[in-house]
């Protein structure tokens, strides 16, 4: 028997155990260990039943993600199902930890299952781009019936132990996991209990009216747009209702290969990779430990600095705000009030639980209140001298060891901690509107930067559930340097001859959320216009046309009008920009041209690819793929085409770099291809062969 699996009698009940760290994939030593094992247990005169178990912290967390897409090594897992449901043997499943993907599938075969309390389970392939293939969306719809099996499936949610029994997906909660398995199996052997398999149910998926997928169907179109797999994962939870169960087989089999053999697959598992990669630092060993937050504080009430605040209240830890007047500060917790209640009302969280992060809450216009907290995080307005100033009061106030850290979205991390006398201390964490929200936690680190205080919130990252990733200082650091590039030639392709609506098609096309003009009237073009009179610098041509805007008093949806009009949220083309838009071209003696849809993509994606290039190569990201979650989570990029730079790299790296030496002859410097870009395609290499260190 391989190394993975092991096998030993408890009395007449052979206890099959994997062990398989960190997760007990499914890989193949895995597959193989089972299938000796179980030959074994038919074989065995000792043995009268299994219990199946996991070692460790776990149950099997799935097939084994980074075999895919690989030449698979026999046994398959069908071939070691087929074999666990046909034993003679009962096997009874015991469930600890999180039983997942294949992993659950492999227990939906055991004759019973047996779980702890703390027990998760669930279909999670979807979110991989693909769709459970080991028979789990044959048996699940046959044990819960096709309504909970086509939230599970399609959505990849846990479900924990106690659903999960009331549901039938395991038959008892135990105490102690194996003497409770064990037992449990004693009792099957000791009522000759003929074999029970999910395979050969029929109630729950028999006369399911047909209008149930068609509704389902509507209605999940409209919420996962561009994805292919939930589709798919629902069209496969159908099958279960109208096939025999060997037909239905067949179905997920086809239809799993679909999508196995789709550039979306690729692409989202090369984002739970990346995701897990991005929170390892080279130089940071795991002889660095991180700080221990228990306490935080946050300077502004603003939007930024609640949402930052809620954030902390929600996993348990108590955050103080600091704000300069009473009123400033009664408005911001009044705001994380509502956003609390909105979610009540939306049923995505209850009253207790918001009682309860709000009491963790409190405000304050003193300095003084906060110097006993472990982490201060500065949300003020988006300024040098305010954020020094901020950052000077701090180092007095502060306790020692307290960590100082900075929301700011662009400026120099290094020249905020010169204002301390304690830059080990100081680093950025930029946050994510709304910040309560968006999943992504970019760290900034600076020059003096402590490797602990790295850690640190690259641990509290977690903690809060959020992706950290790490940039270096520079300005805009990953994200917004690289977004630059993107608005800079959306505002050149007005001028050229496209319309806003036109680029904002486009883009949202592509998979992003909203366009570069649906994201500028949302966030306000005087916010934009502010900026660029702060900066001091010339005006540049390509705002022009947002310039005007601000001019006539368009602010975007916050005055009903900015590049669209606005009826609410709802905003349409306006004749009126229309000319504004083209008198703008006449203005700069542009003619204007008819623009392709290909164009306008290319002219918008390919300086996030080039900047990340250039941001790879000086070592402002660590790997190309702590970019793409940065994109994904930070940015509505879309998950399936894995990030600006996995996208570059399936288009093709040539590609990319003929796309971008085009433009460089048609627009000038701007253009410029990055080094690394290019010498990666003279050396026929990908974005890993640019990793440093
Ligand atoms: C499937 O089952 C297909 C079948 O239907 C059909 C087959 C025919 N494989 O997340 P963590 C690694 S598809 C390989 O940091 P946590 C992970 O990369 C699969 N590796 O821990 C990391 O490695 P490293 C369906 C895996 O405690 C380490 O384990 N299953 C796998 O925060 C620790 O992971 C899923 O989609 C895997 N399946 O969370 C479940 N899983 O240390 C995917 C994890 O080198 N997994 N690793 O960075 C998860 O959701 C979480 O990892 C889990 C633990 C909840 C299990």
């Amino acid at each position: 028997m391989s190394d993975a699996v092991s096998y030993e009698l408890k009395g007449r009940i052979a206890v099959i155990t994997i062990n398989n760290p960190p997760v007990n994939a499914l890989s193949h030593g895995v597959r193989k260990g089972m299938q000796d094992a179980f030959n074994k247990l038919n074989a065995d005169p000792g043995a009268d039943a299994a219990v199946l178990v996991g070692g460790g912290r776990t149950f099997i967390a799935g097939a084994d993600i980074r075999e895919f897409g690989k030449p698979m090594q026999a046994p398959g897992l069908h071939e070691v199902l087929d074999q666990m449901e046909a034993s003679k043997k009962p096997i009874v499943a015991a469930l600890h930890g999180t039983a997942l993907g294949g992993g659950l599938e492999v227990a939906l075969t055991c004759h019973w299952r047996v779980g702890v309390a703390s027990l998760q389970v669930g279909l999670p392939e979807v979110k991989l781009g693909l769709l459970p293939g080991a028979g789990g969306t044959q048996r699940l719809p046959r044990l819960v019936g096709p309504k909970m099996a086509a939230d599970m499936i399609t959505t990849g949610n846990f479900i924990g132990a106690k659903p999960a029994l009331e549901n039938g997906v395991i038959d008892e909660i135990v105490t102690d996991l194996v003497p409770g398995a064990v037992a449990f199996a004693e009792k099957v052997v000791a009522e000759k209990r003929p074999l029970r398999k999910v395979s050969e149910l029929t109630d729950k998926v028999k006369n399911v009216d047909p209008k149930f997928f068609e509704e389902y169907r509507a209605n999940l179109k409209k919420k996962v747009k561009g994805f292919l797999a939930p589709m798919h994962c629902l069209a496969t939870v159908e099958a279960a209702c109208t096939l025999p169960f060997a037909e239905g087989m067949k179905r997920e089999a086809a239809l799993f290969k679909e999508l196995h053999d789709h550039p979306q697959r690729a692409a989202q598992i090369h984002i739970f990779f990346a995701e897990r990669e991005a929170g390892k630092i080279p130089d940071i060993g795991p002889e660095v430990k991180p700080k221990e937050i228990k306490s935080a504080a946050v300077i502004g009430a603003g939007t930024m600095g609640g949402g930052i605040a809620m954030n902390f209240a929600n996993v348990g830890i108590p955050v103080k705000i600091l704000e300069m007047e009473q009123a400033a500060l009664d408005r911001g917790l009044a705001v994380i009030r509502k956003n609390y209640e909105t979610s009540v009302a939306r049923g995505s969280t209850t009253q207790a639980t918001i009682d309860k992060a709000l009491s963790l809450i409190s405000g304050t216009l003193s300095y003084d209140e906060i110097g006993q907290a472990d982490i201060v995080i500065e949300a003020v307005f988006e300024n040098m001298d305010i954020k020094k100033q901020v950052f000077g009061k701090l180092d007095q106030v502060m306790k020692q060891g307290a960590i100082l850290a900075s929301n700011t979205s662009t400026l120099d991390i290094d020249e905020i901690a010169s204002a301390t006398k304690r830059p080990e201390a100081v680093i950025g964490t930029h946050f994510f509107s709304p910040a309560n929200v968006m999943r992504l936690l970019e760290n900034v680190r600076g020059k003096d930067s402590s490797k602990e205080t790295i850690a640190t919130v690259m641990e509290l990252g977690k903690k809060i559930r959020k992706v950290p990733a790490l940039a270096g200082n520079c300005f805009g650091f990953i994200g917004n340097r690289m977004l630059h590039g993107y608005t800079r030639e959306a505002a050149e392709l007005l001028l050229e001859g496209a319309m806003p609506w036109d680029v904002d098609r486009v883009i949202v096309e592509f998979g992003l959320p909203m366009g570069p003009f649906q994201m500028g009237d949302l966030a306000g073009i005087d916010v934009g216009w502010r900026v660029r009179q702060g900066k001091g610098t010339p005006p540049e041509k390509h705002n022009r046309i947002a310039d005007r805007l601000y001019e006539l008093g368009r602010y975007g949806q916050k005055t009903q009008a900015g590049y669209y009009k606005y009826d609410g949220r709802n905003g349409t083309p306006d004749p009126v920009v229309e000319k504004l838009i083209v008198d703008t071209s006449a203005e700069f003696g542009i003619s204007r041209r008819k623009i392709s849809d290909e164009e306008i993509l290319y002219r918008c994606m390919l300086p996030l690819v080039n900047v990340g290039a250039q941001i790879l190569d000086e070592g402002i990201a660590i790997r190309s793929s702590d970019i793409d979650v940065i994109y994904v989570y930070g940015y509505g990029f879309p998950a399936y085409r894995g990030g600006p730079m996995f996208w570059a790299e399936q288009m093709g790296l040539e590609k990319v770099l003929g796309l971008i030496r085009k433009y460089e002859q048609e627009h000038g410097s701007r253009w410029k291809p990055a080094p690394l870009l290019q010498k990666l395609v003279d050396e026929k290499k990908g974005w890993a062969a640019a990793k440093k260190a």
